[in-house]
């Protein structure tokens, strides 16, 4: 298995996949005892000393036979439609149920499959499930596997559902406090940092491409438009535009199409800003700046925006928002990206956050039980 990824070798585990086993019956049977996925059949030393000394005793070639099935291969006759769960970058996003079993009991699955135009697979399609598959981390949506269509084309990418969907589903419906806001951004900020080590940008930061796993975890979830930033270089040039998420750009991606790990920390900066809204459509990021660009009608909405940006104009303070958030907010929205913060920073500053606040907040909470 070493040639396997870290999400792969998990599933070979979730699903009781058993290891290449010796020719030898009695080691097959002596190792696969050991092995076993129930610890308390597992056998005592003494057995395991009583056993290898019989076993010592045969002649024993080393020959291996083969492991059993690629657990990342997902076979298409055994994935059984569920429901539609929206749309994402190159592909529809669908629930699944993978039932090779045929009797209800399969794991539900995210499957995105391509939106195939001209039967052609873009190139972008086949880098969002190589760099899904290189990561693994507990704020990352994990990697499953693909299901290939009858030509070998990689069609469909299999994901982990999670249930609660976006955090633009999740936040409206919820009436979540500060703290467990400010956790969610930590989150956000860890898979980043993660992300950022694995010299990938992420370019499309945003509520929308954030799941909710329960209410203390979620994993960044869309990786359609990250790109690798080679050793050595700072940033990468966009060069084809199609539908820029641009409220969520700094200003250099707006002016030179130039993205950068400082500029995923603007992007955060936006997503704390919809976390601590709650996602309300009537103060998302696009509603506030077209309402600040109410009287320049007619021109190019970019243009605007940045000649917004450029008269240090942002995004306002969300209502019940502490004080040091929106200063973390604005250090994010920093015009120059090198006065950006890094994710650890911003990590070790919304713990500290946090922590204060959940101190006043107890506080507070006895002071009313004095009262
Ligand atoms: O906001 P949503 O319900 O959450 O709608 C979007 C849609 O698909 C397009 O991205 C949902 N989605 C994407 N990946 C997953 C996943 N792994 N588990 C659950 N929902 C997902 C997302």
């Amino acid at each position: 298995m070493s040639g396997s990824t870290l999400s792969e070798k998990e599933r070979f585990y979730q699903q009781k996949g058993r290891l290449a086993e010796p020719s030898s019956q009695e080691l097959a049977s002596f190792i696969s005892m050991c092995l076993t996925y129930e610890p308390t059949e597992r056998p005592s030393f003494r057995t395991v000393l009583r056993d290898l000394t019989e076993i010592k005793s045969l002649d024993i070639s080393p020959s291996e036979s083969l492991p059993n099935t690629d657990p990342s291969v997902f076979h298409k006759r055994y994935l059984k439609k569920l429901r539609d769960l929206g749309e994402g970058h190159f592909g529809k996003v669908t629930l699944y149920q993978y039932d090779p079993a045929n009797d209800g009991t399969g794991e539900r699955v995210a499957v995105k499959a391509l939106k195939q135009e001209n039967g052609s697979v873009p190139n972008g399609w086949i880098k969002e499930i190589e760099i899904l598959k290189s990561l693994y981390h507990s704020n990352i949506v994990k990697y499953k596997g693909c299901c290939t269509e009858m030509g070998g084309q990689v069609v469909q990418l299999i994901m982990e559902y999670l249930p609660l969907g976006s955090l633009r589903e999740y936040l409206p419906k919820r009436k979540l406090g500060v703290p467990q806001c400010l956790m969610f951004a930590q989150q956000i900020c860890q898979g980043m940092e993660y992300l950022h080590t694995k010299r990938y940008i992420h370019r499309d930061l945003a509520a929308r491409n954030v799941l909710v796993e329960n209410d203390s975890l979620v994993k960044i979830g869309d990786f359609g438009l990250t790109k690798y930033i080679p050793e050595g270089e700072i940033y990468y040039r966009v060069r084809e535009d199609g539908d820029s998420p641009v409220f969520w750009y700094a200003i250099e991606c707006l002016k030179e199409s130039k993205f950068s790990f400082a500029s995923d920390i603007w992007s955060f900066g936006v997503t704390l800003y919809e976390i601590l809204t709650r996602c309300d459509h009537r103060q998302s990021p696009p509603t506030k700046f077209f309402e600040m660009m109410e009287e320049t009608k007619g021109q190019m909405t970019v243009m605007v925006l940045i000649k917004l940006l450029e008269k240090q104009l942002r995004l306002p303070c969300p209502r019940e928002c502490p004080h040091e958030v929106k200063v973390l907010m604005d250090q994010c929205w920093a015009a120059d990206p090198a006065q950006r913060p890094l994710f650890r920073s911003i990590i070790e500053k919304l713990e500290a956050i946090r922590q204060t606040y959940d101190w006043q907040s107890n506080i507070n909470f006895s002071l009313a039980h004095i009262c």
